[in-house]
């Protein structure tokens, strides 16, 4: 079984399509692992996957973009649907980071970082993931440093995605400054 098709399959229904499936996210996005699975198993390639599949999968990615908790399973991040999942503020590492494309830089320089179509904007704790994030749009990427620490202390929200990623609504363009 090809695990890249899992996890991009897995991603997504968990994150943009649930009710389109006949699944439905609880306010954490949590969801039925058995429902989810004969959802998948109606894909080309994944109609014998298993619970362990899904396991496998999770515990060999490099990114931990999703959590199993006895029956039920949800992404930790990246959702597009339209009831918002809810997450807990907590208190953001000093720095965080962003890669993103020169185009996107010009307007995030006059309006900030805004979600788009996702729930949240996604932040790296990790120069190198930024980087990663931002080669999907160019080459090279526009590696931007927000100060969350001050954006925090002065009211801005930030939540965990996962050990790695963190989640904002938008962050004001007064936090963010391009590394070169
Ligand atoms: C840009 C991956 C213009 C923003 C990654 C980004 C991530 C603006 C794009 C996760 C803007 C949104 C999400 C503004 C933001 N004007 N453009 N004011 N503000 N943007 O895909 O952060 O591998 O929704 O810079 O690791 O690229 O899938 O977000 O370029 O954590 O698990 O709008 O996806 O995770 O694009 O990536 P996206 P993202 P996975």
């Amino acid at each position: 079984m090809n695990m890249i098709e899992l996890s991009k399959g897995m991603a997504y229904i968990l994150r943009h399509t649930p009710s389109e499936h006949g699944l439905v996210l609880d306010c954490d996005g949590w969801t039925s692992l058995e429902g989810l699975l004969e959802v998948l198993r109606k894909k080309k390639g994944l109609e014998k996957v298993q619970k362990q599949d899904i396991e496998k999968m999770i515990g060999s990615a490099e990114k931990k973009r999703f959590e199993i908790n006895g029956e039920r399973i949800r992404a930790y991040y990246g959702h597009s649907t339209q009831k918002k999942i809810e997450k807990k503020a907590e208190t953001p590492p000093l720095f965080l980071y962003h890669g993103t494309s020169h185009t996107a830089w010009e307007s995030i320089q006059k309006e900030g970082l805004i979600p788009g179509k996702r729930q949240y904007v996604h932040l790296a704790s990790k120069v190198e993931m930024a980087l990663e994030v931002g080669k999907r749009y160019d080459e090279k990427p526009v590696l931007l440093k927000v100060n969350a620490e001050a954006a925090h202390r002065e009211g801005i929200l930030f939540y965990h995605g996962n050990d790695f990623v963190w989640l904002s609504d938008v962050v004001p363009a007064k936090y963010i400054e391009e590394v070169k």
